[in-house]
């Protein structure tokens, strides 16, 4: 049964239909600064269509949408399938939550997505990944029609070499430098982003240092993505009380999808936040 359900009098049924509006026509960088707000961090599961079974994706998606999952990304540093819009398709039929692209190149733009992640490698030096690309996906994106949210996209080194350092080609940021990674954090700011996205990347060693996230929230004020080889709601937890804005998982829900592992994550993630993290 929905809320709506519960408005008996005209007054709480107009309520209802006005919050109810304002939340359809929200953006989908709108709803995750309200996700942010409210629950001081989110949850991202990341789906990879090369990695993810297919057939077991709509039951997937139901049940992490019903285990607290905030929303999906959906991309991958190589793409060998061409079902990557079928993806988005069967993830957007079976959930409520934000499916946004996480794109790992220019053939990962689509209409069927609510937005998608506009990245610039802003820690590396390949001008393919700062502009090249950019502008080479920006009229189409414009034609289709898709939100685009402007994310600095950090590599932060991993203990070996990601598909994200190799296919970017590009060099990680060091893991023992926050103050490097934090003088990034501080560009993208004053370039007027909108995201940062700290990844060691997908199957990392180990994940972004709590040190690094910390120096970053501290001084920063975009709100800050954080994956990479996140495999416990414990590795989750100390992410966000680090100060990271949203988690993401892509390997481990892979490789473990029981809904009981996305609820401890999902938990783990929404009950270790605090004013901090809600600040906007
Ligand atoms: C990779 O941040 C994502 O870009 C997720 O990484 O697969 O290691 O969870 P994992």
């Amino acid at each position: 049964m929905t809320v709506g359900a519960y408005c008996n009098t005209p007054l709480q049924k107009s309520l209802y239909n006005s919050v109810n509006f304002f939340i359809k026509t929200m953006s989908t960088y709108e709803k995750l600064l309200k996700i942010k707000q409210e629950r001081g961090a989110g949850f991202l599961v990341l789906v990879d269509p090369d990695k993810n079974n297919k057939q077991n994706l709509p039951a997937f998606v139901r049940e992490a949408t019903e285990a607290g999952v905030d929303g999906f990304l959906v991309g991958g540093s190589l793409m060998l399938t061409n079902e990557f819009e079928e993806h988005l398709q069967t993830i957007k039929r079976n959930t409520t939550v934000p499916v946004i692209i996480f794109p790992g190149s220019l053939f990962q733009v689509s209409a069927v997505a609510d937005a998608l992640l506009f990245l610039v490698l802003i820690s590396g030096r390949n001008p393919e990944h700062l502009i090249g690309n950019q502008v080479i996906a920006s009229p189409i994106i414009k034609k289709i029609g898709l939100e685009a949210i402007s994310t600095g996209y950090m590599l932060i080194e991993a203990g070996k070499t990601t598909s994200a350092e190799f296919m970017s080609n590009t060099k990680p940021i060091p893991h023992n430098k926050p103050d490097i990674a934090l003088a990034h954090a501080l560009a993208a700011e004053y370039i007027g982003m909108k995201l940062l996205y700290l990844d060691a990347g997908s199957g990392a060693d180990f994940p972004v240092p709590n040190e690094m996230v910390a120096a970053i929230a501290k001084h920063c004020s975009l709100p800050m993505i954080v994956g990479g080889g996140i495999r416990t709601p414990e590795e989750a937890r100390k992410k966000v009380q680090a100060g990271a804005s949203f988690v993401v998982t892509g390997t481990i829900t892979e490789e473990n999808n029981h809904k009981s592992l996305i609820k401890d994550f999902a938990e783990a993630i929404h009950s270790s936040a605090t004013i901090a993290n809600r600040k906007l």
